[in-house]
């Protein structure tokens, strides 16, 4: 078994086929120091963690993640919570940093004699509707190479080899653009409120997401074509203090901002998720807007799908999970992406929209307004929130 990216869908999914006794390698493109400093992905969904858990790949999380389970809107009306572990199916987050669990994954990985070749990028899969895929090779230092498997995962993201060998005609790519930006922050600086904070200002969209004891995320919604560095750290503390109303609902504690990186808000999905033996893992199966923090949740379920179905087929003989794979994990992905652009809607102006924007703030006042007094809005809102 060929695994292409050392991302969170690549080292579930390896170490759980090293569990199950399958051998496999890892191809990954970046270096080994590279790997662990990825800050991006924060909030771990419950099946996530039990997915981990189970798998007893949840020691670092178990102690060092934070449960975590009030989210704050902040509108020209007011402020209000949500404690969404009261709600729905009554479950936290926990929030855990995406580099954390990538370096707790590559130890577990190595300990269980797992192999990984880093500085190695997939150029291309091929025979992929052949009893044996290929994938060919570059290193960093230029030379060439060819590794063989019976079957190999595509867990290389939105831009890997894995989407890009796939034949025009044999999967189908829906795409959209939301036409919004986000510069996402992160500050060496203790959360500012024991909540995650989504603010909705004139100005665009500002939120904070606690990610350690000493560093938060921010994000502010900036024009399409921003530069990450087109902001200084000055200009970022006064916006996010205007646009999270610090006046009014209190202030944030500054530190210096550590990294800058600007998000495009684009979803796709990747239909079937399957070509002959080249399967297609978390964000090279589908593309997520940040706005709901799905995408390393669903990174993982796929992961954990397909590694049961791997099993089965290699260890028992029985295809079905793999003829399934597919559809299963559309199922997840779909809901996902429906509530991320339910989120988006929530957040933002849809820049879509034609006509009056009177008409769209309207809208988007009865949504807040909805999940501000309708219990039954707040109970779908905390199962969707948390669940993928
Ligand atoms: P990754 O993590 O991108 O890993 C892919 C790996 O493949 C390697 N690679 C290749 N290797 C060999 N050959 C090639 N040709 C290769 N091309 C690429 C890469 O070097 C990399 O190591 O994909 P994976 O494993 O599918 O995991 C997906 C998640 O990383 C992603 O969905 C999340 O980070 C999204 N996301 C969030 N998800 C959540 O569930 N909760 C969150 O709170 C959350 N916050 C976020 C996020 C994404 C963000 N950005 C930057 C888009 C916040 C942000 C700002």
């Amino acid at each position: 078994m060929v695994i292409l990216g050392a991302g969170p869908a690549g080292l579930v999914l390896g170490n759980l086929l090293l569990r199950a006794g399958i051998d496999c390698v890892v191809l990954e493109r970046a270096g080994r120091a590279d790997l662990r400093q990825r800050h991006r992905a924060g909030f771990l969904a419950p099946g996530t963690v039990r997915i981990l858990a189970h798998n007893g790949l949840d020691e670092g999380l178990r102690r060092y993640g934070r449960e975590h389970g009030v989210c704050e809107f902040r509108t020209e009306e007011g402020r209000f919570r949500l404690d969404y572990r009261q709600l729905g199916s009554g479950e936290p987050h926990t929030v855990y940093p995406q580099a954390e669990l990538v370096d707790d994954l590559l130890a577990q990985f190595f300990d269980a004699g797992g192999r990984i070749e880093c500085d190695t990028e997939a150029v291309a899969v091929t025979d992929a509707d052949g009893p044996t895929p290929s994938v060919t090779v570059r290193r960093s230092d230029g030379r060439p190479g060819r590794w063989r498997a019976r079957f190999v995962a595509a867990c290389d993201g939105r831009h890997g080899a894995g989407r890009r060998s796939l034949p025009a005609h044999a999967v189908r790519r829906h795409h959209r653009d939301h036409g919004v930006s986000w510069l996402g922050l992160l500050a060496q600086a203790p959360p500012s409120l024991d909540a995650v904070g989504y603010a909705l200002h004139p100005r665009g969209f500002a939120g904070h997401m606690a990610r350690s004891a000493d560093i938060t995320r921010y994000y502010l919604q900036c024009p399409r074509g921003t530069r990450p560095d087109a902001w200084d750290d000055d200009r970022i503390w006064a916006e996010l203090e205007l646009r999270m109303r610090a006046d009014e609902f209190g202030p944030l504690r500054r530190g210096a901002v550590l990294q800058r990186t600007v998000v495009d808000f684009e979803s796709d999905v990747l239909e079937p998720l399957r070509h002959g033996s080249l399967f297609l893992v978390g964000d090279a199966a589908a593309l997520l807007s940040p706005s709901a923090a799905k995408g390393a949740n669903l990174a993982v379920l796929e992961a954990a799908t397909l590694a049961r179905a791997l099993t089965d087929r290699l260890v028992h003989g029985d295809p079905e999970g793999l003829d399934q794979y597919s559809e299963r994990c559309l199922e997840h992905i779909w809901r996902a992406q429906e509530f991320s652009h339910w989120m988006i809607r929530l957040l933002h102006e849809d820049p879509d929209a034609d006509g009056d924007p009177a008409f769209q703030q309207g809208m988007r006042r009865a949504r807040i307004a909805a999940l501000r007094t309708s219990a039954a809005q707040q109970d779908w809102f905390a199962e969707n929130y948390v669940g993928v």
